[in-house]
């Protein structure tokens, strides 16, 4: 007998301190000094074109529980939200339902997206101080938000294109999300055998900004979030090979929030960015890390239900010189190259990571899965393995 995807009581799953400090590769920091400090990702929340579908996909395909919803029926008439967790991950599927609903006309704009990296910080007013004084945009300032589990303090600030950050802090709330949202149970069953979960944490959220761009929105986070330029970066070398993109890596002091930001690449050929920035209308979130600790069993799991990764070459796995620099790993390589899974070693470990190909109707959003040991960096050996791969499927859309 299948068990059901939820917990009765709505709350996010515990995930450990140490589980975490493996799964997403946590360092230690002094938090004494830190202009902005942020716990964690709140939540991501998505604008999408069938909220009731989408919310459906996310417990089918990626078997994550539905724990709260808001809509019509809770008194929210233009709209409905449906809250989803998976261990410490947590996502929001919102659409419009109200014909002038402003979210359809985001949609018709962005097509499926991201509409918010929801932090979660201790302290609202102080981050919000902090960010005016850094010239950020403040969209919604600190207020409290309250019903019969409590009080959330929020606030919201503008970050690259139409993507906000909202500011929680949800230390006085007891509720299953936010004020206004009742409890909700998933009505999906768990196929048997499945994994509990198929991921615990979110481990990255990358966006992509325009030409030139890159440096001002990695100057924004140092400054506005006080957070620190990680040392993994894709400078022209690699984009002029690969005809792909710039990136860079921010991240809060303890490496719980990562965000790369990647800007296209002047090359002869469409950067997999300019296909971005073209199909979403501008910059906005190109694709979401989930943290796992066990990809082998999360990918089955995931393509039985539909999801189509990336395809890699056989001659990836083949090659003598991968074979050597990356060691043992805890998979036999024989099961990698079967799942398509890639490798990659640095001097603190190795990660395992895949990737799938747009999740949506336009070519935008797609999710990395990622098992991180020890390394702290976001696969860089495997750049010009993933870009091929990635520009095959450009040119099978026809946008190379
Ligand atoms: O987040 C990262 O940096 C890696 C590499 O289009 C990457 O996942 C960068 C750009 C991209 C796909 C993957
Ligand atoms: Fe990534």
């Amino acid at each position: 007998m299948a068990e059901t995807l939820n917990r009765p009581d709505g709350r996010l799953d515990d995930v450990s301190y140490d589980q975490l400090r493996q799964l997403v590769g946590l360092v230690d920091y002094d938090a004494s000094k830190d202009p902005f400090p942020v716990r964690a990702m709140d939540a991501v929340e998505f604008v999408v074109g069938n909220a009731t579908q989408t919310a459906w996909f996310y417990q089918v395909a990626f078997g994550m529980r539905l724990v709260a919803y808001s809509g019509p029926e809770t008194g929210r008439r233009d709209r409905k939200s449906f809250v989803l967790t998976s261990g410490s991950a947590r996502f929001v599927i919102t659409g419009g339902v109200a014909p002038d609903s402003p979210l359809l006309d985001h949609h018709r704009r962005h097509g499926d997206g991201v509409v918010d990296l929801a932090l979660e910080v201790a302290d609202v007013d102080r981050c919000v101080e902090h960010a005016r004084a850094q010239g950020a945009t403040v969209l919604a300032e600190p207020e409290d938000v309250s019903d019969e589990h409590g009080t959330v303090r929020r606030a919201v600030l503008a970050a690259y294109g139409e993507t906000r950050h909202s500011l929680i802090d949800r230390s006085r709330y007891h509720g299953p999300y936010l004020p206004g949202f009742e409890a909700a149970q998933s009505t999906v069953e768990r196929p048997a055998g499945a994994p509990a979960r198929l991921f615990q944490a979110v481990d990255h959220c990358v966006g992509n900004v325009e030409l030139g761009r890159m440096d001002y929105w990695v100057d924004w986070y140092n400054r506005v979030m006080g957070f620190v330029n990680m040392a993994e970066f894709i400078g022209d070398d690699i984009a002029t090979d690969y005809s792909a993109l710039m990136s860079k890596v921010v991240s809060n002091g303890n490496h719980r929030v990562k965000f790369p930001l990647n800007e296209p690449a002047v090359a002869s050929r469409k950067s997999q960015i300019d296909e971005y920035l073209e199909f979403y209308g501008g910059p906005g979130c190109q694709h979401i890390a989930l943290a796992t600790n066990d990809i082998v069993a999360t990918v089955s799991a995931m393509r039985a239900a539909g999801v189509e990764f990336l395809d890699t070459p056989d001659s990836y796995y083949d090659d003598p010189e991968l074979r050597a620099r990356i060691g043992e790993v805890r998979v036999p390589i024989e099961e990698l190259k079967r799942h398509r899974v890639l490798v990659d070693r640095d001097e603190d470990g190795y990660l395992l990571q895949i990737f799938t190909k747009p999740i949506g109707d336009r070519p935008t959003v797609f999710y990395e899965l990622i098992e991180r040991h020890g390394s702290l960096g976001f696969g860089k050996g495997n750049f010009k393995a993933l870009f091929e791969a990635i520009e095959r499927e450009q040119e099978r859309r026809g946008n190379l």
